[in-house]
């Protein structure tokens, strides 16, 4: 059986008070399901949630990290800085890194590439804009989004590789895919890598759904068969609406 997970992705939100105070919140209340439960607070709040939270199951994850491991890069975190104050799994290629920061294929490819180097989990994101959709080409976008960034690795590597399918007309949006449409991407991701790899690895990758997931349609989205779990943004940054979701499952 694959691994069931939700992420809350907090992206640039919570200071480091506000960070304790969800943090607390979250351990007041029980996990009723199965799925693994990961946080990616900013940078600057990831040591002390790693040390809130070491004594449970929440594990802590960053939202983005630079491909070198050291050097003159002003202003960027590298993999061997995050494993240093615990942090095992980084979220890659969020669209709103693509959209706003221009990162592309080949620099998530490398990104990968440090990650694992640095036996690090990634989360690698990918999604089709509004307009691919309308034009009929989400599928060849998605495609190329995992193919460019992920196929360079060996089976053995997707064992530390997490999806996150998460159109980016659904992100924050308010509008989410309909659990078809998530269902019908994750069912095309998965033959994509059987394909490339074999039905055996891509049955036991976990691909998680993401854009405007909500306590109200989590628990339809994660009935799909090939839908392992939930990248949350909104809504994981209210204690009572993330573990609504994750007790989804
Ligand atoms: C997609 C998602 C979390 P939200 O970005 O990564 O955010 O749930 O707010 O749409």
């Amino acid at each position: 059986m694959r691994k069931h997970i939700v992420a809350g992705n907090w992206k640039m939100n919570t200071d480091l008070a506000e960070t304790q105070e969800l943090i607390d919140g979250l351990k007041k209340i029980n996990k009723t399901s199965d799925a693994e439960v990961i946080i990616a607070p900013p940078f600057t709040n990831l040591y002390t949630a790693f040390e809130s939270l070491k004594d449970t199951d929440i594990e802590v994850a960053a939202q983005n990290m630079h491909q070198s491991s050291s050097g003159a890069f002003t202003g960027e975190i590298s993999a061997s800085m995050l494993k240093g104050v615990g942090i095992k799994t980084v979220i890659l290629g969020h669209s709103e890194r693509r959209a706003y920061f221009g990162e592309k294929e080949d620099l998530l490819a490398e990104k990968v590439n440090a990650a694992l180097e640095n036996s690090m989990k990634v989360i690698y994101c990918f999604g089709e804009e509004l307009k691919d959709r309308n034009f009929g080409e989400h599928f060849e976008v998605v495609n190329k989004q995992i193919s460019q960034a992920l196929f360079h690795l060996d089976a053995d590597a997707w064992k530390h590789i997490v999806l996150a399918y998460e159109p980016v007309w659904a992100i924050g949006t308010g509008e989410t895919a309909s659990p078809d449409q998530a269902q019908e991407m994750h069912a095309f991701i998965r033959k994509t890598i059987a394909e490339e790899y074999s039905k055996e690895l891509a049955d036991s990758i976990t691909i998680l759904y993401g854009g405007s997931v909500k306590p109200n349609n989590a628990e339809e989205i994660f009935s799909k068969p090939d839908v392992d779990g939930g990248l949350i943004g909104g809504a994981s940054l209210k204690a009572e609406d993330f573990m609504a979701i994750v007790n989804a499952f």
